[in-house]
C-alpha cells in the first residue's frame, strides 16, 4: 500500500507554463457596510485607529486589500445599523455624512492603487416618491447614485471604479441603462456597473436582454456556490465576481473558508474577484453577525483590537499579486490538487514575477456561512511542481505558510516565511490538511506588526458617560452611537450650538426595515441592565399639527428596540412607558400597550430634559425637567440592553447633553 501511494505521488507533477494565460485578476477586497459595520472605527483611540487601517490597507503589511467596497448610505437599517445618505431629501446634497468617505480616503492614502466600489442597500424615500420602488423613476435614482459618484470625485478626489445597483434586491434593465447614460453624461464613463449583487438568476436575465447586458460590465454574485451551474454566467463573456462572500467568523474557521474560496472560485468557475463581508467588525456585540469580519475592533474607548487569522489568509494572495495580473489556465498553473484542494497561479504581464497559491481545507472546516458544500475528502500530499522555461524561475522562491486547522498547536503556523530551492526546473512542497501556501518570486511579503503593544481588552463601555455633542464635526454621527432606524447627525441649531438631529423626513426604501417603530440610535452594551439615561431634547415646530410627535429615551433595548424599557413623551405632555420602541406614526403596526402612562403639561417645541432609570429592583423611574413622571413601575427583570434615544416619527427631533450612568 505504502509503495503504491509513493508511486502515485511520484507520478503527479504539476506543470506551470506562463504561455497559457487566462483571465485578468480583479483583486481581493473587503466590504464596509451593509450595514454600519465600521461605525465604531472613526472614533477609535489613536494610535490603534491608524494601525487597524494599516492592517487592512497598507501594501505588504497585513490584508493589503486591493479593493474596498462600501455601502452608499440609504438612511435605513442594513444589518448592523443605518448609514446616512448623502441626500436625505431631493434638494440637499451633503458629502460629509457617514464615515465611508473617510474610510475610502484612508484606504487610498495607504494604497493609491486600491479600487473603490459603491453599492446601495437602501434608498431615501424621495427617489421613489413614496412608492417604495427605486426603479419607478429611473432618472431620479440614477441622479441620486451619480451624485454620490461625482461627490466622491469633487469633494475628495476619489474615482469610483465600480458601482452596483441594489444589494440583494431587484435589478432592472431599463434602470441600469438609464444609470449608464446618466453616468456617462456626467463624465463618469469610467465607472463600471456591477449587477446585481445577488443570485445567479441575473445571468439568464442578461442573456435574454442585449441592451441590459451591454450596459453592464461585471456580474457580481453573492455567496456563489462553486458547485452550481455557471454555464449561463460564463456565456456572457464578462468578469464574474463573488462580490459578497464569507460572513464567517474572524477565527481560524473563517480563515479556512475564506482562504479556500479566494482560490477555488477562480479554479472552478473563473471568478476573478472575491470581496469579504465584512471588512472590519466595528459594530457592537448584540447587533447582527457580531465578529464576522476580517478583523475585530469594538472598543473605541480602549483602543484594543484583534488581528485575526482572516487577515493572513487574505495576505496569502494580496501581498503577492496585483490587479491586472493574469491567471494561468487550468492545467498550466491552476487546478485541483491530486489529493484534494486547489492551486492557482498568477503572472505579472509586465515582468517575470509569478505567484502560486495552494490551499487544502478539510470538509469540516471548509464551509463559509453559506452556501452548503457537498462532501469531499482531502489528504496531505507532497507536490512536485515543474516550472516551464517560460517562467524564467529564479533558483530560490519565497514560501509563506499557514495552517488554519492546527487547533492543537499553541502557536499555529500563520503566515510563516521560508524559501524553497528550484532544482531541475522543479520544486517540491508539502501541503498538509488545513494548509494555505504561497510560493512566489515576490520578496516584499511581510507579517506586519507594530512596536507598540495593542492596548489590553477592556470590554465594558466606560461609565459614567456623557456627550454634549458640541465637539463633533457637522454632519457626522455622534461618537459611539450606532443609528438603527433613521439617521442622527450633528448639525448647528439657530443658537449656533450643535445638536444631534434625526435627518430622515420620510420612510426610506428599506432593505429589511419596512417601518414599524420610530427612529432610534443606541449606545453602550447589549449586556447593560441597571442604568440611568438622560437627554435634552426638542421637538420640531409642528408643521402639520402633529400633537402626537414624541421624544423617547430607552434602557435595556435590543438592536431594533423590539424589546426594552422606553419612556416617550409627546408634544401635549402625554407620556407612556413601553416594553419596546414606539410605533411609528402612520404605520399599520399595532401600538405597544403601555406599562404605565400619564399626563403632564404640554411641552411644545422647546428644550426639555427627559430621564429614565431602571434599577436593580427592576423598577423604572422617569422624570421630565427633573420632575418625577413615574416611579417604582415594575418592569421585566430578565431584560438587558443598550441605552437609546429616538422618536415616534420621521421628524427632525434634536438632542443635546446625553448621559448614561449606572443606576444607583
Ligand atoms: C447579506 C447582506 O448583503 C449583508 O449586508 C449582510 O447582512 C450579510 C450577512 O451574512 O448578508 O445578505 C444575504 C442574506 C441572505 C443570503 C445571502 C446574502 N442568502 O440567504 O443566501
Amino acid at each position: 500500500l505504502c509503495l503504491c501511494q509513493l508511486c502515485l505521488q511520484a507520478a503527479v507533477e504539476l506543470v506551470v507554463d506562463r504561455t497559457h494565460t487566462s483571465s485578468t485578476f480583479d483583486g481581493v477586497g473587503g466590504l464596509s457596510g451593509g450595514g454600519a459595520t465600521s461605525v465604531l472605527l472613526p472614533d477609535y483611540a489613536e494610535p490603534s485607529r491608524s494601525q487597524i487601517l494599516d492592517y487592512l490597507f497598507t501594501p505588504n503589511f497585513g490584508a493589503s486589500l486591493q479593493l474596498l467596497k462600501v455601502e452608499i448610505g440609504g438612511d435605513s437599517q442594513s444589518t448592523d445599523g443605518t448609514e446616512s445618505s448623502h441626500m436625505h431629501d431631493s434638494e440637499t446634497v451633503d458629502l460629509h455624512t457617514g464615515y465611508e468617505w473617510w474610510l475610502m480616503q484612508e484606504a487610498k492614502k495607504r494604497n493609491p492603487d486600491i479600487k473603490l466600489y459603491g453599492l446601495a442597500w437602501a434608498f431615501p424615500g424621495w427617489v421613489g416618491e413614496g412608492s417604495g420602488d427605486p426603479f419607478k423613476f429611473p432618472e431620479r435614482t440614477a441622479h441620486y447614485l451619480t451624485e454620490w459618484v461625482s461627490g466622491a470625485k469633487s469633494e475628495y478626489g476619489l474615482d469610483i471604479d465600480y458601482l452596483g445597483i441594489w444589494n440583494e434586491r431587484a435589478s432592472d434593465s431599463s434602470f441600469v441603462q438609464v444609470l449608464r447614460k446618466t453616468l456617462n453624461q456626467a463624465g463618469y464613463a469610467g465607472t463600471k456597473l456591477v449587477v446585481k449583487d445577488g443570485d445567479m438568476g441575473i445571468c439568464n436575465d442578461l442573456l435574454k436582454d442585449k441592451a441590459y447586458a451591454d450596459a453592464v460590465d461585471i456580474v457580481g454574485l453573492h455567496y456563489p456556490s462553486d458547485f452550481a451551474d455557471f454555464s449561463a454566467c460564463n456565456q456572457l463573456g464578462k468578469p464574474i465576481w463573488a462580490s459578497e462572500e464569507s460572513s464567517s467568523y474572524d477565527d481560524m474557521n473563517g480563515a479556512a473558508c475564506w482562504g479556500r474560496v479566494i482560490n477555488s472560485h477562480w479554479v472552478i468557475n473563473r471568478m476573478t474577484s472575491s470581496i469579504m463581508w465584512n471588512l472590519v467588525g466595528a459594530y457592537y456585540h448584540g447587533t447582527n453577525w457580531y465578529a464576522s469580519s476580517m478583523m475585530t475592533s469594538v472598543q473605541p474607548w480602549s483602543g484594543h483590537y484583534e488581528v485575526n487569522p482572516v487577515i493572513w489568509a487574505t495576505a496569502h494572495v494580496t501581498q503577492f499579486t496585483k490587479i491586472g495580473w493574469k491567471y494561468l489556465a487550468n492545467g498550466s498553473g491552476s487546478g485541483e490538487l491530486p489529493h484534494g484542494g486547489y492551486y492557482a497561479t498568477w503572472v505579472d504581464p509586465s515582468s517575470q514575477n509569478f505567484t502560486m497559491n495552494f490551499v487544502k481545507i478539510s470538509r469540516d472546516h471548509a464551509s463559509c456561512t453559506r452556501p452548503p458544500l457537498p462532501s469531499f475528502e482531502v489528504e496531505e500530499e507532497t507536490l512536485t511542481v515543474l516550472l516551464a522555461p517560460s517562467l524564467h524561475a529564479p533558483p530560490e522562491l519565497q514560501v509563506w505558510y499557514s495552517n488554519f486547522e492546527s487547533y492543537d498547536d499553541a502557536e499555529p503556523p500563520v503566515f510563516q516565511h521560508s524559501t524553497v530551492q528550484v532544482r531541475d526546473s522543479r520544486f517540491s512542497i508539502k501541503v498538509p490538511i488545513g494548509g494555505m501556501l504561497t510560493v512566489t518570486t515576490i520578496k516584499t511579503g511581510r507579517k506586519g506588526t507594530f512596536l507598540s503593544r495593542i492596548p489590553p481588552s477592556s470590554p465594558s463601555f466606560p461609565l459614567d458617560y456623557m456627550d454634549d455633542f458640541q465637539t463633533t464635526e457637522d454632519s457626522r454621527n455622534a461618537r459611539w452611537f450606532a443609528d438603527q432606524i433613521g439617521s442622527f447627525e450633528i448639525h448647528r441649531a439657530e443658537d449656533g450650538k450643535r445638536s444631534l438631529r434625526q435627518m430622515v423626513p420620510l420612510l426610506p426604501i428599506g432593505w429589511t426595515d419596512k417601518g414599524s417603530r420610530g427612529p432610534m440610535t443606541l449606545i453602550g452594551m447589549r449586556e447593560w441592565q441597571d442604568i440611568k439615561v438622560q437627554v435634552s431634547f426638542r421637538l420640531p415646530v409642528a408643521t402639520h399639527g402633529a400633537a402626537a410627535d414624541a421624544a423617547c429615551v430607552g434602557a435595556r433595548v435590543d438592536q431594533m428596540w423590539k424589546n426594552g424599557v422606553v419612556l416617550c413623551i409627546n408634544r401635549d405632555g402625554h407620556w407612556e412607558l413601553l416594553n419596546s420602541g414606539p410605533a411609528l406614526q402612520g404605520s399599520s403596526a399595532p401600538a405597544p400597550v403601555p406599562i404605565a402612562s400619564g399626563s403632564t403639561r404640554a411641552i411644545g417645541s422647546t428644550w426639555h430634559v427627559l430621564s429614565l432609570e431602571v434599577g436593580p429592583s427592576n423598577e423604572a423611574q422617569g422624570a421630565l425637567d427633573g420632575r418625577q413622571l413615574l416611579s417604582n413601575v415594575p418592569v421585566r427583570d430578565m431584560d438587558t440592553g443598550f441605552a437609546a434615544i429616538g422618536a415616534n416619527g420621521w421628524f427632525p427631533i434634536e438632542f443635546r447633553n446625553f448621559s448614561v450612568s449606572k443606576a444607583p
